[in-house]
């Protein structure tokens, strides 16, 4: 009896002491590789001597390998006839540029009159340049001269979800319907007024179009406000990345669904390394009006600003701008989730209206070549410029194309 069980015994030291030298090794190799350039990788990052890493080279060697295929630069520029600067009338946040019956076809949100902020009668004053705005069209044959319409989508009677304001929309096409949704606010809109999406459907992009009785989307409710003071940076608890404002929705049919994706503002933001805690969410449904629900995997970025999305080889790209350590970036995710950086690029053009009536197969950014953006005149008036993008392959100076 004794024998069996220092057998036993001895037995079970041997188990845990390869399990444990396993262990060991898979982690001494993970490190190796960490630690263990190959020579291309030394002579592709230049470095100087491999034995003595700096931790910028160590970052450098766990990059994936990227051509230059989603790296541009970009250029704005002015458009004409009602895209023209025009005092007193904010023009901002333009929609996807789709192409009907022979004309491109853009939405925006437009009001008039000055700011007036947050310190006087908000009840009747102005508190943003995007308050009390409705969502008009323009059409262009272009590109370049754009018709103001008129107005598509107007705010709600008053004591609905949208009285205040309903602004910052996207478009989507989907088997011969239109789709319209948009940021919305309730009266009074003061700074801690929670913002909502709203949907509006028409058969044809012209309308008329039939708006959604209740919001398709609204923010997160496990945040907690620190006393009464209209201030957004007192809280007892922030909650989700969500849990002040849903913005910038923009819905992409994928895989079957329909994936919103939106921008989520939270209680009691922070300024954080690189800059306003901004995170991007994505909600899902099974039809275009809903219900969508949000992804358990929110946020799906951790920075960025407006939302940018558009579909490439099987995946979703996204325009990363503005706010956080990963601004000025393009992702890319094989599964509309899980967002990976494919390239670094030099700022890009605010409140992006993508061309979607591009080949987006051509190049991943093919649908970046031409489109909107808006531009601050002043905090009072802003106005919607086009932009045109291009890929960067080389970087020669003047008379050095020949010797190549
Ligand atoms: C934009 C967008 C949303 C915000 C405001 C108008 O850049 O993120 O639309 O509400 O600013």
């Amino acid at each position: 009896m004794k024998g069996i069980k220092s057998t036993l015994g001895l037995a079970l030291v041997l188990i845990s002491f390869v399990a444990c030298n396993q262990k060991k090794s898979e982690s001494c190799c993970s490190d190796q590789t960490e630690t263990k350039p190959t020579t291309e990788e030394i002579d592709h990052l230049g470095i100087t001597n491999p034995e003595y890493l700096s931790a910028a080279s160590k970052r450098a060697l766990k990059w994936p390998k990227h051509g230059n295929e989603w790296f541009i630069e970009f250029e704005v520029f002015d458009l004409k006839g009602d895209f023209a600067y025009e005092e007193g009338v904010v023009r901002r946040d333009p929609s996807a540029i789709i192409k009907e019956n022979g004309k491109f076809y853009t939405w925006y949100s437009r009001s008039t009159g000055k700011v007036d902020g947050f310190a006087g009668d908000i009840e009747n004053e102005k508190v943003f340049p995007w308050d009390r705005c409705d969502i008009w069209y323009a059409t262009s044959e272009d590109g370049i001269t754009w018709d103001e319409q008129g107005p598509a989508v107007t705010r709600g009677e008053k004591g609905a979800y949208d009285d205040r304001s309903v602004f910052t929309v996207e478009i989507m096409k989907h088997e011969g319907k239109y789709y319209l949704c948009y940021q919305t606010v309730k009266s009074p809109y003061n700074v801690r007024v929670k913002n909502q999406v709203g949907l509006a459907w028409s058969d044809s992009p012209d309308g008329p179009w039939t708006k959604s009785k209740e919001p398709i989307l609204s923010p997160a409710d496990n945040g907690v406000w620190k006393g009464d003071k209209d201030n957004r940076f007192m809280v007892e608890k922030k909650g989700d990345f969500d849990s002040h404002k849903v913005h910038d929705p923009c819905i992409i049919p994928y895989n079957g669904k329909f994936y919103l994706y939106y921008k989520g503002e939270q209680m009691g933001e922070e300024i954080t390394f690189g800059g306003r805690q901004i995170r991007h969410g994505v909600a899902i449904a099974d039809n275009p009006q809903g219900p969508y629900v949000k992804s358990k995997y929110n946020p799906i970025s951790n920075s960025g600003h407006e939302i940018c999305v558009w579909p490439y080889n099987g995946g979703i790209a996204s325009l990363i701008t503005t706010d956080g350590p990963e601004k000025n970036t393009i992702q890319w995710s094989k599964d509309g989730i899980n967002f990976n950086i494919m390239s670094s690029i030099p700022g890009a053009p605010h409140a992006i209206g993508l061309n979607r009536s591009a080949d987006t197969e051509k190049e991943p950014t093919e649908i970046l070549r031409m489109g909107l953006t808006h531009e601050y005149v002043s905090y009072d008036w802003q106005y919607i410029r086009g932009f045109k993008s291009h890929r960067k392959t080389s970087h020669v100076a003047p008379g050095e194309e020949g010797k190549e």
